[in-house]
């Protein structure tokens, strides 16, 4: 009888204490697209741990890193429709849906984190209002380092990259295997690796950072540094999920997402120089590139530049003008 008495109190107590805490704690499911060692993963779950602490456990997040959740493509998606609350995406992929996606993956319109900072400022609001319509709220955006050249062979000149098999990760990407006579192939990043050893792609661009978590110096043997621009991952939230918070949980979410933004952006230029290093020792050759090479790229940046101007209309030459301005 005393046994029994004691189990259901302790059976009221637990679910009391159940109700109280399933009230009080929300729980985000996190969909990002890189590996648990990429910076920008690490940097989500420092982001993570901050939200936790400040809000004293009340928001839990849980980051599903290497696109473990959603592909990479179907993660703003996720986002937009409420799969996941919180996702990261590498906004040139999306340029197809408006121009202003691909502004940060323009050819030679930055040349240092400093520029691609201001241009992000100059994106920002288009990008914000593009993320509000697809029911989103832009909590921070960190840039990958700047994009070089990966082959197995030398190049000199853009001639010598025309026949090869063009990994491609955007439209402005793809228009460039295009102009250099390459044949483009969309990988996604959590591929990269098997599309390299099997021979289904043979060249890319893409940041040193890749390049090292991907170990790209097993198949290839070159990286050009010609830094040909500095793209973007955001982060977002479900603007439902986000409006169901109270005022002080939004504010500390709002609070680590500048922090987060501020670090990553640290944090890239620094991994930047680390992984040219890792990229060293694993026996690739780092180049800066022929004036040749620099030169004929030059030439298809322009024309890709043009013609992105053209498509993106007065709200792509607005980023332009502002940016200019910011310079
Ligand atoms: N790495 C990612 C995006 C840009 C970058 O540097 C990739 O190659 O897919």
């Amino acid at each position: 009888m005393k046994r029994r008495i004691f189990c259901a109190t302790a059976t009221l107590v637990a679910s009391i204490g159940f109700a109280g805490a399933a009230a009080a704690q929300t729980k985000w499911d996190f969909a990002t697209a890189y590996g648990p060692g990429n910076f920008h993963s690490k940097n989500n779950e420092l982001f993570v741990k901050e939200v936790d602490a400040a809000t004293g456990g009340k928001l839990k997040i849980t980051p599903h890193f290497g696109a473990s959740l959603f592909k990479m493509p179907e993660i703003k998606r996720a986002v937009q429709t409420g799969n996941a609350q919180m996702g990261e995406f590498f906004l040139v992929s999306f340029q197809n849906e408006s121009q202003i996606f691909g502004a940060d993956g323009l050819p030679f319109l930055v040349s240092s984190y400093d520029e691609a900072f201001k241009l992000y400022q100059a994106q920002k609001p288009a990008l914000q209002k593009l993320l509000d319509k697809q029911g989103q709220v832009l909590l921070y955006s960190v840039a990958w380092p700047p994009q070089g050249i990966y082959t197995k062979k030398p190049v000199n000149s853009v001639a010598d990259l025309k026949g090869m098999k063009w990994r491609v990760y955007s439209p402005t990407t793809a228009r460039i295997g295009e102009l250099i006579g390459a044949q483009p192939v969309t990988v996604q990043e959590a591929e990269l690796s098997q599309a390299l050893a099997t021979g289904v792609v043979d060249g890319l661009i893409t940041s040193s950072a890749t390049g090292a978590d991907n170990k790209l110096f097993e198949n290839l043997k070159y990286y050009y540094n010609v830094q040909a621009w500095i793209p973007k991952n955001a982060v977002t939230v479900s603007k439902k999920a986000f409006a169901a918070l109270d005022k002080a949980t939004q504010d500390a979410v709002l609070k680590a997402a500048a922090d987060a933004e501020a670090r990553g952006w640290k944090e890239s230029k620094e991994v930047d120089a680390k992984s040219i290093a890792a990229l060293k020792a694993g026996g690739m050759s780092i180049e800066t590139g022929s004036a040749q090479l620099k030169a004929d790229l030059a030439k298809v940046g322009e024309t890709v530049v043009k013609e992105w101007t053209e498509k993106a209309g007065a709200d792509g030459q607005a980023i332009l003008d502002a940016y200019k301005k910011a310079k």
